[in-house]
C-alpha cells in the first residue's frame, strides 16, 4: 500500500496520522458504542465514539503542536449560535486545527460505511491542509494550498461534465426537519429533473472528497458548519472545482450554506437553487 505521504511536510504528516489513527479506532467501534444522546434534535445523534475520537486527534496534534488552536465538533456547546460564535473565537489562531471526528455519525450509528473524519489546518484563517480518510474504502484524501489534492497519492482532477443534465450532484439531509427540511425540499425538487441523478450519502465531507475525486459532479448543502466544509473545500478546490456559498460567493471559514462543484457546471447549479429560492438560511 502506498504510504499517505504527499510532500513530507510535518503539519501534513500530522493530520494524516491523527485520521488515519482515529479512523481505524472508529470503525473497530461499529456497532459496539454504548452511549448514543441526540443534540439539537431528535435527529442530530452523538455516541461516545465521537467524543473519544476527537481526544485522540486533539492529543495527536497537540503533542507536535502545543500552542496551535484547535476547534473540534464534539467540543463545542451544540446549536448554530454556539458553533458560529466557537468559529469566531477560534479563528484568532494564527495555526487552527479544524475537526470532525465522525462525520456521518447517522451513518456510523446504522452501520452504513458512508462517514468520515475531517481534519483541516487554516493558517490566519485559510485553509492551508485538508485531510478526509474514510475508513470503509480506506481512502485518504489529502490537500495542501497550492500544491494539489490527491487520494492514496494519485492525483485527483475533478470531473468533466458541463451541464446539470450530465452531472451527478449529491445533497445534504439536514438535522432540523421543521426549518431547513423545507428549504432543502425545494432544492431538491428543482435540481432532481434537471440532473442525471441526485445521490445523499450523509457525510459532507465525503461528499466534497468525491468532488474533488471527479466521482460527483456537483454537491451542495445548507446549514453546515466550519468542521463540515474546511477540509473538502481544500480538496475541491486543489482538485480543480469550484467551491462558493449558495449566492455564489467565494468560500471561507464561515461559509455554512456550501454549493461544491467541478467548476463547469457550478453557474447552472447556483442559478436553480436561486431560482428555487433555495439558497438556505
Ligand atoms: P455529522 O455527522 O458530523 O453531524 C449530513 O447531511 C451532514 O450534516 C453530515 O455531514 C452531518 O455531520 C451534518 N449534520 C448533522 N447534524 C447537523 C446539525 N444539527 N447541524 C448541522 N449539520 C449537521
Ligand atoms: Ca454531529
Ligand atoms: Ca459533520
Ligand atoms: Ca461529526
Amino acid at each position: 500500500k502506498i504510504p499517505y505521504v504527499l510532500t513530507g511536510k510535518s503539519y501534513t504528516a500530522v493530520a494524516i496520522n491523527a485520521a488515519a489513527k482515529a479512523g481505524e479506532w472508529i470503525k473497530s467501534k461499529l456497532g459496539t458504542f454504548e452511549q448514543l444522546s441526540t443534540k439539537t434534535s431528535a435527529q442530530d445523534l452523538v455516541t461516545e465514539v465521537d467524543k473519544g475520537a476527537e481526544q485522540m486527534i486533539r492529543r495527536l496534534i497537540l503533542t507536535h503542536f502545543p500552542d496551535h488552536g484547535i476547534l473540534g465538533e464534539e467540543s463545542v456547546e451544540p446549536g448554530e449560535e454556539a458553533s458560529i460564535q466557537a468559529l469566531a473565537e477560534a479563528q484568532k489562531e494564527e495555526y487552527l486545527w479544524i475537526i470532525d471526528p465522525i462525520d456521518g455519525t447517522t451513518n456510523f450509528v446504522h452501520g452504513f460505511p458512508f462517514y468520515s473524519v475531517s481534519i483541516a489546518l487554516a493558517h490566519n484563517g485559510e485553509v492551508i491542509i485538508g485531510v478526509i480518510y474514510d475508513p470503509s474504502r480506506d481512502e485518504m484524501f489529502v490537500a495542501e494550498k497550492g500544491k494539489g489534492a490527491y487520494v492514496h497519492g494519485a492525483r485527483m482532477v475533478v470531473s468533466g461534465e458541463e451541464r446539470l443534465a450530465q452531472g451527478l450532484i449529491a445533497v445534504g439531509f439536514p438535522a432540523d426537519p421543521i426549518v431547513k427540511l423545507p428549504i432543502n425540499l425545494r432544492g431538491i425538487e428543482a435540481v432532481a429533473p434537471r440532473a442525471r441523478s441526485l445521490r445523499a450519502g450523509g457525510s459532507a465531507a465525503l461528499h466534497l472528497a468525491h468532488v474533488a475525486a471527479g466521482r460527483l459532479s456537483g454537491y451542495w448543502e445548507s446549514g453546515l458548519n466550519a468542521w463540515d466544509i474546511a477540509a473538502g473545500a481544500l480538496l475541491v478546490a486543489e482538485s480543480g472545482g469550484r467551491v462558493t456559498d449558495t449566492l455564489g460567493n467565494a468560500y471561507h471559514l464561515g461559509v455554512r450554506n456550501v454549493v461544491a462543484t467541478n467548476g463547469a457546471l457550478h453557474a447552472e447549479l447556483l442559478t436553480v437553487l436561486k431560482e428555487a429560492d433555495a439558497t438556505g438560511f
